[in-house]
């Protein structure tokens, strides 16, 4: 007989701790536990607060689940490929003015 027990943060039981479980958690922020086996008091004061959400987050994995390094790796990304479009628009528009006149 096998007991699966839900990992910590785990919320909607489905094996893995990601955004899901961290959407359930935000949206029961600063309310009471159900009691002492609710899955969303992660660290078991009987209070669903910020400290579950930062537990959560700590183990959560996967997109959208705002870990820093995640968050991070994207927005550079983003913000030097935006930087480059930004750009090369400019270049454009000088071109086009400088032959149209
Ligand atoms: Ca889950
Ligand atoms: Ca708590």
């Amino acid at each position: 007989m096998t007991i699966t027990v839900p990992q910590l943060g785990d919320i909607n039981v489905d094996g893995k701790v990601d955004v899901k479980d961290l959407k359930l958690l935000t949206a029961a922020m600063n309310t009471l536990a159900n009691g002492p086996n609710d899955l969303r008091d992660l660290n078991g004061d009987g209070r669903i607060d910020g400290k579950d959400v930062a537990l959560l987050v700590k183990r959560c994995t996967g997109p959208g689940c705002g870990s820093k390094d995640g968050d991070k790796d994207d927005g550079d990304g983003h913000d030097r490929d935006r930087d480059d479009r930004d750009k090369d628009d400019r270049e454009r528009g000088d071109r086009e003015g400088r032959d149209r006149n």
